[in-house]
């Protein structure tokens, strides 16, 4: 899977695909990040990337020429890609997005603004626009990390044994259960006993029971087309939860 980032600011870029499972599949040879700056696609003597906004207005705007140059050259070899501009203008990124881009195997090129935008021409060269979500950041080189992060944890391969992509889709659809290490306690805290046990078969089903329980809870939106199992274990936490609920609510009286 090859990455190819516009961007002014490539050491963001640069830094953070250096480490952990990104960088190890970078090393496997399984993705590749190639970073445009966007300062060596001008014409401009003093590399001059953004100028006025025409009609006024505060702050400045992010010329189209450095992105045609940039990707001008970057399509001489004619593979086929997908051309993405970051913006907060664009369609929500999610999991479904990122397996997609996978799945499709073409390659991705990240388009990063900074300042107030990109010059509105920028939509006559690209395929996408995409949001990670609704909050204002400084620029797309963060949205880029993050798509090129959940690509690249996809890729066959580029999880470690230690980190399963087995057990993602052992859980698919819930949050994660609960994880403990050591010490087995910890200022009075202590290791749920089942997790010591060494009964792979409770525990299995101790974290799905967990798993289960922290989406009802925390993301109940998340719960859909569950299983005639999974519908019983729900049931007996609702009754469970409720219990508690009556416990806590009512004082026991004498009669
Ligand atoms: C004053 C209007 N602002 C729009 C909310 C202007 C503006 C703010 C921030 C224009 C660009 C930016 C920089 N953000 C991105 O480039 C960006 C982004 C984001 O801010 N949030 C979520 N996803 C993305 S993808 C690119």
């Amino acid at each position: 899977m090859i990455f190819e980032v516009l961007t002014i600011f490539p050491e963001l870029i640069e830094c953070y695909t250096k480490y952990g499972v990104i960088g190890k599949a970078i090393e496997k040879g399984l993705a590749k990040v190639k970073i445009y700056n966007l300062r060596d696609y001008t014409s401009d003597k003093h590399k001059k990337v953004d100028d006025y906004p025409y009609g006024g207005g505060a702050g400045m705007v992010m010329q189209i020429e450095p992105f045609y140059n940039a990707l001008k050259e970057i399509k001489k070899d004619g593979k086929p890609r997908k051309v993405i501009l970051l913006s907060p203008k664009g369609i929500m990124f999610t999991q479904e997005t990122a397996k997609s881009f996978l799945t499709e195997g073409k390659g991705i090129v990240l388009i990063c603004g900074r300042y107030e935008g990109i010059d509105e021409r920028i939509k006559f060269f690209i395929e996408e626009e995409i949001s990670i979500g609704d909050y204002v950041l400084s620029g797309g080189e963060l949205p880029a990390l993050v798509i090129i992060d959940s690509i690249i944890r996809l890729i066959p391969g580029a999880l470690g044994d230690e980190i399963s992509a087995k057990e993602d889709s052992f859980m698919k659809g819930f949050l994660d259960y609960p994880h403990y290490t050591r010490p087995e306690e910890f200022e009075s805290m202590r290791v749920p006993e089942i997790l010591l046990s060494g009964n792979h078969k409770e525990i299995a089903v101790w974290r799905k029971r967990e798993a289960l329980k922290a989406t009802f809870q925390k993301r109940p939106e998340l719960l859909k087309n569950l299983s005639p199992e999974d519908m019983k274990i729900l049931k007996e936490l609702c009754s469970e939860i409720n219990k508690k609920i009556m416990e806590e609510a009512y004082e026991p009286v004498n009669h």
